[in-house]
């Protein structure tokens, strides 16, 4: 085999579905070889943020690697953001980039697409990937390859894989697979950890299960459903979370939105004795609207390969182990604190009248369709399209919940449904449709017809609601519907409940294209939890602002 054809097969593997990329010079000979070879499908796009996004959302679909591959220079760092985003919510993508070889290198020329100097590349990468490597040696190349996509594996984060482009027919060695990737164990500390956690568990009143995206990332969320069932004590979400265990049988009370969320919610997870956060991340998204600071000599948290608890901190202990470990000894604690989810808190029951719609009733109309029909996957995007899932029925989603940015929704919706073969709704809004939704025209080609919803309101709004003196919040006015007729798909554009309900049915019903759904939102109408937000943190700024008045 060519060392293409050996990187092909090593990421298949690796447990990789596909690869979503654009080529260029320096990277046409790998593309030629991963087209001819059939080893993995392969999906084109017009701009390489929509690459990285898009393999984003199959990776945390599937719990698995994803791969996008691009040219040097001009596509590899189009593609950073993306790739800082996988990072920054440990998403395993893998990038390819086509390199330079010798030849190029020896001209004593600067080279076409070239920044700073020919490693430049590489540079930038090592700041939003967990190991990298430059494949200019077949000798060394099937164990650089086995090292990087372990990592990948392993730490649940990106890598980035360089192959220059007079590299990629040489003959090769295939590369043969480390042991499942995992991280190393400490046996008698791992009992004590889970010693200690089940003595603080038994001992609690009001224990409550916080989970995050590394029970997805590591493939564990039937292992942690089966722990929280057993221990039967409830479970909530991170924000970045929201969506886990949405197929599981546990007692889901939904996700921690501090004080913008349930109060009874956020309640019981503040003044919980026993918290425990199992692949958590602690962020600002995640607890910085935490109405009262938590106690962490409290929180048992299990995160990034270890465990902290009070005082104590457990290196080097994998979660999957953890979660293993605590379900042979889990037992079923009786919570004198029970939150009994309930009924749902979710909006149902549109109303279809000549109202204008706001975008809670894009979640109610949503509501209703999931209770007639059953869940949908969503994918997305950063704006109050963002805050608007959280007023819909629990179902898998993937959002760029923590690291917020733009653009995310299209592409991840193109990931979802070519990791899943479901069809996703997509919520975006007209912000972060300019940037990536044109994308829209590449999915005719491989038959996905994602039911898009373009929050239009013509504004920056989510900026707006902290800083409405500013005109530049103010956005072109577009027809979306129209333009995604002349995309390749159905669009429909609505202003009053009434047509947004008979045009999401009449989208449902249309599975031969993408459909899309414009929805004419009127400035500064928000969705109810991102109005509870703003409240939220407007409280908390201005109560700092008085606590730092009297310190
Ligand atoms: N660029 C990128 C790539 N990501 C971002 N998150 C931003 C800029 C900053 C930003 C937001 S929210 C927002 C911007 C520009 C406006 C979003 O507008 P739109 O998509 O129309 O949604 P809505 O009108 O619902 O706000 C976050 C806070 O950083
Ligand atoms: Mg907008």
């Amino acid at each position: 085999m060519n060392l293409a054809e050996v990187l092909l097969q090593a990421l298949k593997d690796h447990g990789v579905s596909e690869i979503f990329g654009i080529p260029g010079d320096f990277a046409l000979p790998f593309f030629k070889v991963a087209e001819e070879s059939g080893i993995l499908p392969l999906y084109t796009f017009s701009h390489e943020p929509t690459v990285g996004y898009a393999a984003d959302g199959a990776a945390r679909c599937h719990g698995k690697p994803s791969v996008a591959a691009v040219t040097y220079g001009a596509g590899g760092f189009n593609m950073v953001n993306p790739i800082a985003a996988a990072y920054a919510e440990k998403s395993p993508v893998i990038v390819i980039s086509g390199g330079p070889g010798e030849g190029d290198k020896n001209t004593g020329l600067l080279v076409h697409h070239q920044a700073k100097s020919l490693n430049s590349q590489l540079e930038v990468y090592k700041e939003v990937t967990c190991d990298q490597v430059i494949l200019n040696d077949v000798q060394t190349a099937p164990a650089e390859i086995a090292r990087v996509l372990e990592n990948c594996v392993r730490q649940s984060r990106p890598v980035y894989i360089e192959i220059p482009r007079d590299m990629v027919f040489h003959s090769c060695e295939p590369v043969t697979k480390n042991i499942t990737p995992s991280l190393s164990l400490n046996e008698k500390a791992l009992d004590a950890c889970v010693d200690e956690i089940m003595q603080q568990i038994e001992g609690s009143h009001s224990p409550v299960l916080v989970v995050g995206v590394e029970i997805r990332r590591f493939g564990i969320e039937e292992q942690t459903a089966e722990l929280a069932k057993r221990l039967g004590i409830p479970v909530v979400t991170t924000l970045m979370g929201r969506g886990l265990l949405s197929d599981k049988d546990v007692n889901m009370l939904g996700t921690y939105l501090g004080v913008a969320g349930d109060p009874d919610l956020t309640q019981l997870v503040e003044n919980s004795d026993a918290p425990i956060l199992l692949g958590v991340t602690l962020t600002d998204g995640n607890f910085g609207v935490s109405e009262k600071k938590f106690d962490f000599r409290k929180v048992i948290l299990a995160s990034d390969g270890q465990v902290s608890m009070g005082y104590h901190l457990y290196p080097e202990i994998p979660l999957e182990q953890l979660v293993k470990q605590l379900h042979q000894r889990a037992h079923a604690i009786e919570p004198e604190v029970r939150l009994i989810p309930t009924p749902s808190k979710y909006p149902t029951g549109l109303i279809a009248d000549q109202t204008p719609v706001t975008p809670t009733d894009i979640a109610t109309a949503i509501n209703d369709l999931f209770s007639n029909q059953g869940p949908m996957p969503i994918a997305a995007d950063m704006g109050d399209c963002f805050f608007t899932t959280l007023d819909i029925e629990y179902t898998d989603l993937v959002a760029p919940g923590f690291y917020a940015t733009m653009g995310f929704g299209v592409p991840a919706g193109f990931g979802m449904q070519a990791a899943t073969g479901r069809r996703p709704i997509v919520l975006v809004g007209d912000g972060a449709f300019q940037m990536t939704g044109w994308e829209l025209l590449n999915a005719p080609r491989y038959g996905w017809n994602p039911i898009v919803v373009v929050l239009n309101n013509s504004s920056w709004e989510l900026l707006r609601t902290f800083q409405p003196e500013s005109k530049f919040n103010d956005l072109p006015v577009l027809n979306y519907a129209n333009i995604a007729n002349d995309l390749g798909g159905d669009g429909h554009q609505v202003t009053t409940r009434q047509e947004l309900k008979a045009a999401l049915d009449m989208a449902v019903e249309n599975t031969d294209k993408f459909q899309l759904i414009e929805v004419i939102i009127g400035q500064g109408v928000l969705s109810n939890t991102l109005h509870q937000f703003v409240d939220g943190i407007t409280r908390m700024r201005k109560q700092a602002e008085i606590n730092g008045a009297c310190s």
